[in-house]
């Protein structure tokens, strides 16, 4: 069996607790807050989620479709995070049965073509925030916003935070006439890309959305996913509804 089918079903089956039970299309219940769980063994970033601290993190696999309204179907998506002292690590398992990249270029407007989104925003009471995006080859959008209307991608994407990613692609990647089984990326952000925030402590909480963009020869329009529900009026950007996670130990 490939790898990622591997990967797939077996959190497919601990997140629904029932072996005969294909992937749910929504996932579990979103807990409340999401716990970043503290990792003593070093992650290798190889698109590979086969240290046993990955199968410890605490997983949100809930998503919900942003657009477009009528979407028949949903991409189902796991992510996971973790930390240490060095980086917050990220983990997203998509299925996709037509995994396409926009471009491997950095910065690019790589949510042209299949990604998966990080935002994340230290404060609530504040109006910075992050963004990361990661495309199925590996290449990384990356921007840090000082506020929501202060100019967006064109003004501060040229800020890098020196992530380490990796990607797995199990399928063809480009070649839209046969059958994917989607992608996984790892990343590893260094605490000092959050310089206006610092490295958080245990119990220290951030807001957080996950997102992904799927473009399919299946679809009419790409299928938007948002790890929230309710509206979102400023799209990914609506940071109002992101979620909490709480920085916590083992
Ligand atoms: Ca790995
Ligand atoms: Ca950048
Ligand atoms: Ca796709």
């Amino acid at each position: 069996m490939p790898r990622i089918m591997t990967i797939l079903l077996a959190v497919s089956l601990v997140a629904s607790g029932i072996a005969c039970q294909s992937l749910a299309p929504l996932g579990a219940p979103a807990p409340d807050v999401y716990l970043v769980r503290q990792t003593e063994q070093p992650i290798t970033v190889d698109g590979r989620l086969d240290e046993p601290a990955w199968q410890r993190a605490d997983i949100i696999s809930r998503f919900f479709v942003f657009s477009p309204a009528n979407a028949p179907a949903i991409s189902p998506t796991i992510v996971r995070m973790l930390w240490d002292s060095e980086y917050l690590y990220l983990a997203y398992e998509c299925e996709d049965k037509d995994v396409w990249s926009f471009s491997d270029q950095p910065d690019d407007s790589l949510w042209d073509g299949d990604v998966a989104e990080f935002f994340v925003k230290p404060f609530r009471d504040q109006t910075l925030y992050y963004e990361f995006v990661i495309a199925p080859n590996g290449a990384l959008y990356d921007a840090c916003y000082p506020s929501r209307g202060a100019g967006g991608a064109n003004r501060f994407k040229s800020w890098n935070s020196d992530a380490r990613i990796a990607s797995t692609i199990n399928g063809t990647g480009q070649e839209h006439r046969d059958d994917d089984l989607g992608y996984i990326v790892e990343a590893a952000i260094p605490w000092a890309a959050f310089r206006d925030a610092g490295k958080p402590a245990i119990g220290t909480e951030w807001t957080f959305g996950a997102f992904r963009y799927d473009y399919s020869k299946l679809f009419e329009e790409p299928l938007l996913l948002k790890s929230f529900p309710g509206d979102a009026p400023h799209g990914f950007h609506s940071y109002e509804g992101y979620g909490d996670m709480r920085f916590v130990s083992r």
